[in-house]
């Protein structure tokens, strides 16, 4: 197993970002003039002042657009610059392009504008009275609901709310726009979607696709947010180059990031669950109102991943879910880690804890009772290969859970202003884009004739260490050292049509089209290795750089053999496309075959509460992972450790506040707290479930860049457990994040009905 390949140059500081890109000479910066009022006509706008600011060589507005202004992936519902209207607080209306960033923030200040207001809407709810939504509400059922309320021994109802999370990427969104010869432009662009970059350039710009060059090394994090929203700075350097006819630059200012982009969904839901007298979850309803803010975005398939995750790993034989995408005056909100399956998971969980809560046993007795097993049937019809049961057995035993119960009651009667809380969270989740279009990958591989070789894919580096596993599987198949293998940007010249890194699906995807790639390569090399050694093909094995004929090492070095090959004028190169088997889905019925695979796992955190203060720490959180068989372990323990965290983070602290007028109130980190190395639990133990189960996955080794988020719900029924051990009776609200706050509040029966 090989470090990520990036170590080297990420410790020296000389890995490079959009902002590290050598700038050619006449490079101008541009900056947003954005809207202050979140619903609004534009009655007057004035940018004549800004225009003849010194220095000031461009004030861009909608009209200058010379293709579409038309940004919207799914729907077109989104412009690039307002027109006559806006409709959330930082939607882009002009760009001032200057010859430097301190002249383009002047020049905005002198941009007059008048507004005449209009009604705000910010809470999904009251989009949903009104009929408001950004496309058509969804619906997916199994069994018959009505039916079997009339067999249960208990029903509860009740509603949940989840917040919205910020990305937080470490580097900004932005883009560098360089105009070529004979109309071609080149753009520099983090994103985790350049063909999305390069589509959306090419709408704005009424160019074809082939005149857009998007290239990408790396992102210093994405997350979601760079999935189809870095497109939105893509364009407006291309526009503005296109314009001034010269290279353009925008690297967004943290704050202009926070309050211009889209976040990750605040839901509000109703549940109701029905179990029968054994505590079997027979039955299950929900509905999920979507904050969706002010266009679609990638909202419509966030909130089908919803009704996919809503019974998260348990078989319920008789469901009925709605979503609804609501509109509402707010950044429209986009993808974020997990894409709409936390949201619909919290509310299940959600539905469990109150279950047991009213009936006086512990949550985990239902979750355990009600585990998905190989054969169920998930309410969209796919059938289950399950790793629930083996993971949360595993978990049970590997991290004595009967055990840590006795000792935290224990603990708790010993206390009085000091608890221990804890909950034990399991996972699954679908792996593939779920519109199955996207589920295909395309790579390029050249060998050198000094052995060397470059590879290509469409995915992109975000510190997943997706790069990593390209050269891994590279490697691999050709029978040489990593060290052979270099993997190059990401660039849409050299892969067409890719789909966004997103999903998880990532490696899956783009490695099994590296390893078709090279295993045709391969083939040739078989054929000329037999040819100069005068044995059969079937004798021939690559292995460390080396030919080896029936286990020996032969003459022939990897090295030789690429050179006697080219001398044949047999190609060295390959293009290979990838797309998983059997997947499916149709819209009408809501029923298919989705995901290639799921991924299952789980989690048990322990927390201990101040009382008096309302504060706490999460003593552990250990962990069962199903990763397959993982191809990396270093890399997939980083995304289960970072995704387990950030999914702490959206449950327990990171509280995302927009105002009535729809303004973002936490729009800088003094208001809006990330977890820090001190929020991370003190013993963070997490093991891969040992599995011989076959999948599709690349070389066995599951995605694993979004399932483990969920693992973070875990810490908020700790904390909920917490509090009712110190008092019982408190009525505390299914509301998250669970802050201090509300914390302090909920221990002394402050914190009433949501
Ligand atoms: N890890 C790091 N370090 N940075 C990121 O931005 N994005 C996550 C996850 N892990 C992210 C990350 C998200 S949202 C996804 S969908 C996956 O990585 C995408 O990469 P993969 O498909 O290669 O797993
Ligand atoms: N993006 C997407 C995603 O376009 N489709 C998906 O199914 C998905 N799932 C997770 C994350 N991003
Ligand atoms: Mo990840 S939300 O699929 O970018």
């Amino acid at each position: 197993m090989i470090s990520n390949i990036d170590t080297y140059s990420h410790v020296r500081g000389e890995s490079i970002y959009l902002d590290d890109i050598p700038l050619q000479v006449g490079t101008l910066f541009a900056k947003v003039f954005d809207s202050t009022v979140a619903h609004a006509h534009i009655k007057h706008l004035d940018i004549s002042k800004a225009k003849n600011y010194p220095g000031v060589r461009a004030v861009i507005i909608h009209s200058d657009i010379t293709g579409e202004n038309q940004i919207g992936g799914i729907i077109p519902d989104e412009p690039l610059l307002a027109e006559n209207m806006v409709d959330f607080i930082g939607m882009p209306i002009a760009i001032v392009v200057a010859e430097n960033e301190h002249i383009a923030k002047k020049a905005l200040k002198l941009i007059e504008i008048e507004y005449e207001p209009l009604p705000i809407i910010v809470d999904p709810r009251e989009a949903h009275r009104q009929g408001k939504y950004l496309s058509t509400p969804r619906h997916f059922n199994l069994g018959d609901t009505e039916i079997a309320w009339s067999n249960c021994a208990h029903i509860f109802e009740g509603k949940a709310e989840s917040g919205g999370q910020e990305h937080l990427y470490i580097e900004t969104q932005g883009a560098y726009a360089v105009p070529g010869e004979n109309g071609f432009i080149k753009v520099y662009s983090s994103t985790q979607g350049p063909t999305a970059v390069q589509k959306t350039v090419s709408r704005v710009l009424g160019k074809p696709m082939h005149q857009v060059e998007v290239d990408t090394t790396r992102l210093g994090g994405g997350f979601g947010g760079k999935e189809d929203q870095a497109s939105t700075w893509g364009a407006m350097c291309a526009v503005a180059a296109h314009i001034t006819k010269s290279p353009v630059k925008y690297s967004l200012d943290r704050m202009e990031d926070m309050r211009m982009t889209g976040k990750r969904h605040p839901y509000s839901s109703d549940y109701k669950i029905g179990l029968d007298k054994d505590l079997n979850i027979i039955a299950y309803e929900a509905q999920y109102y979507q904050n969706g803010g002010a266009a679609a975005d990638l909202s419509p398939a966030i909130l089908e991943r919803t009704l996919f995750h809503a019974t998260n790993t348990y078989n319920i034989p008789n469901v009925k879910t709605s979503a609804y995408p609501c509109k509402t005056n707010l950044p429209p909100n986009t993808a974020f880690r997990g894409f709409g399956g936390p949201q619909g998971m919290f509310v299940i969980e959600t539905a469990i804890v109150q279950a047991a809560e009213a009936l006086g046993i512990e949550p985990h007795v239902i979750q355990h009772k009600n585990l998905l097993k190989t054969g169920d049937e998930f309410p969209y019809g796919q059938k289950v290969v399950s790793e629930a049961i083996e993971c949360w057995t595993e978990a049970e035993t590997q991290f004595n859970f009967q055990e840590k119960i006795k000792s935290i009651e224990a603990f708790n009667n010993k206390n009085q202003l000091i608890k221990k809380g804890y909950a034990i969270m399991p996972i699954c989740f679908g792996i593939s884009f779920t519109k199955t279009m996207l589920n295909q990958a395309r790579s390029l591989v050249h060998v050198y004739t000094d052995g060397s070789v470059l590879i290509t894919t469409g995915a992109v580096e975000m510190g997943q260490g997706v790069n990593t596993k390209m050269v891994q599987v590279a490697a691999k198949t050709l029978g040489i050292d990593e060290s052979f293998v270099k993997i190059n940007s990401t660039n849409t010249f050299r892969i067409a049509n890719t789909s966004p890194t997103a999903a998880s699906a990532t490696a899956d995807l783009n490695g099994k089209a590296v390893e078709i790639a090279c295993n045709k390569i391969k083939e040739r090399l078989l054929i000329s290795a037999a040819e100069d050694l005068g044995v059969s093909e079937s004798d021939i094995a690559f292995v460390k750089n080396e030919i080896y004929i029936n286990g020996e090492k032969s003459k022939l070095s990897w090295k030789d053999l690429i050179f006697s090959t080219y001398a044949k004028r047999v190609s060295l190169s390959e293009h290979a496309h990838y797309t998983p088997p059997d997947i499916h889905f149709d819209t009408n019925t809501e029923k298919g075959h989705p995901f290639a695979y799921h991924v299952f796992g789980t989690s048990i955190f322990e927390i201990t509460l101040d009382c008096i203060r309302g504060r706490y720490t999460v003593d552990s959180a250990q962990v069962i992972h199903d990763a397959g068989q993982t191809m990396n372990e270093k890399i997939d323990l980083g995304q289960c450790e970072g995704a387990l965290v950030q999914g702490m983070g959206w449950m327990t602290m990171e509280e995302l506040i927009y105002d009535k007028e729809g303004r973002l109130r936490s729009n800088a980190l003094s208001t809006y707290k990330v977890p820090d190395i001190y929020s991370v639990p003190k013993d963070l133990d997490i093991r891969f479930l040992k599995t011989e189960k076959t999948n599709l996955a690349i070389l066995q080794s599951k995605a694993v860049g979004e399932p483990p988020l969920m693992y973070g719900i875990g810490a908020y029924f700790a904390i909920r457990n917490a509090i009712k051990a110190f008092n019982p009776k408190a009525l505390v609200p299914f509301d998250a994040p669970a802050t201090h706050e509300k914390i302090l509040l909920a221990l002394y029966g402050k914190y009433g009905e949501i």
